[in-house]
């Protein structure tokens, strides 16, 4: 078979601007390709809901391929690790209620997962700002990620979707955007609260029952829910970041439209 360069370029632009342009009015937005993005899409997906998330970097996976502190092992809960063992991670049973996993491992096997499921993810594109409506998320608006590094000044442009969901981790910077831009979040002090220290238990808990919609049409997952409502950071135990994602699926699911 002969191997033609333009060939092969053409191919990828094509194959690029079909799945772009199918992208550009979906369901469900992600901002952030974390743990607690992963198994959101997947869940949403699964449920034929089309997904499409935005990552800034060039892979996706978010803080859960370092472990802790580069160690490659995460920990997970009694309560959460089905969310790992459903996609195939292998986990050992340390005692207590703790497990383990390779972070690699799991990284790898949860964007797999997520894919195979049917949601669909960009790279190195990053949410910088989102379209807002009487009062209501409709949407988001992105830029490479390369003009934002390298400083260009490029205008972005724009996807629709019914909901948004801000996973980008402890910047929280989705809901940072719309506070910024229109005001009030669904805080108790209407602004985002700010994350506290470490302190797990109380983290891991909180991580979940925050997983809310902070701003009509807006939801938070992941580390971004403690950062928002004002919660403590809990260090390389990802049960949290896996059940808010299991959680703000079904929070979306139970939506009428
Ligand atoms: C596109 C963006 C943007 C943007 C950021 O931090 P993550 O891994 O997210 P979570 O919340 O699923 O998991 C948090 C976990 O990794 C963690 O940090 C924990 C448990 N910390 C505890 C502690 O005590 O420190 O991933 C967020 C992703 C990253 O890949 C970013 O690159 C990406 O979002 N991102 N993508 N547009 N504006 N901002």
């Amino acid at each position: 078979m002969p191997i033609d360069e333009v060939i092969i370029t053409r191919k990828i632009v094509e194959r690029f601007s079909k799945e772009f342009i199918e992208s550009l009015d979906v369901d469900v937005v992600i901002a952030g390709a974390g743990p607690s993005s992963l198994t959101a899409a997947r869940y949403l997906a699964k449920a034929g809901k089309r997904v499409v998330i935005f990552e800034r970097r060039l892979s996706p996976g978010g803080g859960m391929w370092g472990g802790g502190m580069t160690f490659p092992a995460i920990v997970v809960q009694e309560e959460s690790k089905h969310l790992l063992e459903e996609i195939g991670v292998k986990l050992t049973n340390e005692g207590g209620g703790y497990y383990t996993a390779d972070s690699v491992e799991a990284s790898a096997k949860m964007i797999a997962a997520a894919i195979d499921a049917g949601a669909r993810l960009f790279n190195a594109i990053t949410v910088e700002d989102v379209m807002i409506r009487d009062s209501k998320v409709t949407g988001v608006v992105i830029n490479w990620s390369a003009v934002d590094v390298a400083g260009l000044h490029v205008d972005p442009v724009s996807v629709r979707s019914k909901y948004v969901i801000d996973a980008t981790g402890h910047a929280a910077e989705v809901c940072r955007i719309v506070q910024t831009k229109a005001g009030k979040l669904k805080t108790p002090s209407g602004r985002i609260e700010g994350e506290k220290s470490m302190w797990a238990e109380v983290g891991e808990k909180m991580t979940v029952k925050n997983t809310v919609e902070v701003f009509p049409n807006l939801y938070v997952a992941g580390m971004a829910c403690n950062a928002v409502m004002g919660a403590p950071r809990m260090g390389p135990i990802f049960g949290g970041m896996l059940l808010s994602g299991k959680k703000v699926a079904e929070l979306i699911l139970r939506r009428k439209k």
